[in-house]
């Protein structure tokens, strides 16, 4: 079972939820009654959140049903499994795909056939009726194909009346719309009669370089700070993953970059020779609905030009230092500086606290001279007996996730 969980890592009890890391945390999922529209600029794919949604459900044991008319079942199923999402016994299907291409789909006990598509009313009663049979939740995918193969308005009085639906099953309802440049009369109708908006969008410079969804309106959470945009990457496998593109991993010679980048991602790679780092360290980071870039400067004076070039860009830094070497501080300070990263949020990370002779966290903090409101971790390698002099070592995951949490909480 997958669960929800925080950033700080405590499970919360909320259901439905939408399974997508920042969107429940600030939402709390989406209450009983209540209609989410999931409304995408035509450059990016809304589709993923639908998954994602179905998923998070579907394994907490909620049902789920799903009215299809852009994708036969099959291939829906194939790319959801593709985000490592695969359907479970809580998921059910209705397909107004496949008597649109004259395929013929096999009706399951999970997969419903609306037998012809292009009548609206055959769609709406077959739609209504499906909605009373305890579903905690229903997924519309999509709402603009509806209002392109009918017209707005009747999609519109068909929403009505699957809120009312939802309203008087408990259930709750997921649209997920494309605005192909629709008349903003029909939109804004469309945005008031749902509970929430939350709007996808891509970062366009002739080429989609990032993606974004931000919270237009929620009326459940009294007073909602419309939620500002929050960069997301989706993953195959993964899904939706809020992201940060790039943190910096700094500090001195041999005081742990590697070894932290290495331990907190499963695919680092580093650029070392003889063990110590002479490029740079990258690594990918997914922690609790998060993705994040690592980027690891060398600890070697001969590399400091490099350290402005690498904290361009970044929004976050971890600066790691040796506890048993208060002679390296100045230095950390020093490359703190040389980064240029003046302003953004830092978590220090002492690290090899599990040797002889590593000072106390409040030492450190003098001896760097640390603001209070900075936050310092203590990390430790996993196993002392297998630390090899010319290698990074893994690190005892614990202080690694409470250093990521630290960070992140600030970027988000
Ligand atoms: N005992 C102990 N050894 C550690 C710990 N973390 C790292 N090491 C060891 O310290 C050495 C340096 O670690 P690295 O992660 O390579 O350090 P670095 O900061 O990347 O070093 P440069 O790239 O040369 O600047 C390696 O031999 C590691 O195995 C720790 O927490 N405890
Ligand atoms: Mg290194």
């Amino acid at each position: 079972m997958v669960e929800y969980k925080g950033l700080d890592g405590t499970e919360e009890d909320i259901d439905p939820y939408f399974g997508i890391a920042k969107l429940d945390e600030q939402l709390k999922g989406i209450p009983e009654k209540k209609m989410v529209l999931i409304s995408a600029s035509p450059s990016v794919g809304n589709e993923v959140f639908g998954y994602q949604i179905i998923h998070k459900n579907i394994n907490s044991g909620v049902k789920v049903l799903v009215f299809l008319n852009r994708t036969s079942p099959q291939s829906y199923l194939t790319d959801m499994k593709d985000y490592d999402f695969p359907a479970n016994d809580n998921l059910f299907i209705l397909d107004a795909y496949s008597g649109i291409t004259g395929i013929k789909s096999n009706e399951t006990d999970h997969i419903k056939v609306i037998d012809n598509p292009y009548d609206k009313e055959e769609v709406k009663s077959k739609v209504l009726e499906a909605l009373n049979h305890g579903y905690g939740l229903i997924v519309i995918d999509s709402f603009s194909l509806l209002a392109d193969f009918f017209d707005f308005s009747f999609a519109i009085s068909f929403m009505d009346e699957i809120k009312k639906a939802v309203i008087s099953n408990n259930s709750a309802a997921v649209l997920l719309f494309t605005d192909w440049g629709y008349e903003k009369e029909n939109v804004d109708k469309l945005l008031s009669n749902v509970n929430s908006t939350i709007e996808v969008k891509g970062i366009e410079k002739r080429v989609i370089f990032g993606q974004y969804f931000a919270v237009l309106k929620c009326d459940w959470i009294e007073g909602t700070p419309a939620l500002a945009s929050v960069l997301f990457k989706a993953i195959k496998p993964g899904g939706i993953k809020v992201y940060f593109p790039k943190i910096l991993v700094t500090g001195p010679t041999d005081a742990g970059k590697s070894s932290f980048i290495h331990s907190a991602s499963k695919d680092a790679v580093s650029v070392d020779k003889l063990g110590g780092t002479i490029a740079l360290d990258h690594g990918s980071v997914d922690f609790r609905g998060y993705r994040a870039d690592l980027f690891g400067t060398p600890g070697q004076e001969r590399f400091d030009p490099l350290l402005k070039m690498l904290g361009e860009e970044a929004i976050g830094v971890f600066l790691i230092v040796d506890s048993t070497k208060p002679e390296q501080f100045p230095r950390a300070v020093e490359m703190l500086r040389k980064t240029e990263t003046y302003g953004l949020p830092v978590v220090v990370i002492a690290n090899k606290a599990d040797l002889k002779g590593a000072l106390k966290s409040d030492e450190i903090r003098e001896k760097l001279h640390l603001d209070s409101a900075i936050t310092l971790i203590s990390t430790v390698a996993e196993d002392l007996s297998k630390v090899d002099p010319n290698e990074p070592t893994k690190l005892k995951s614990e202080g690694i996730n409470e250093a990521l949490s630290a960070l992140f909480k600030q970027l988000t």
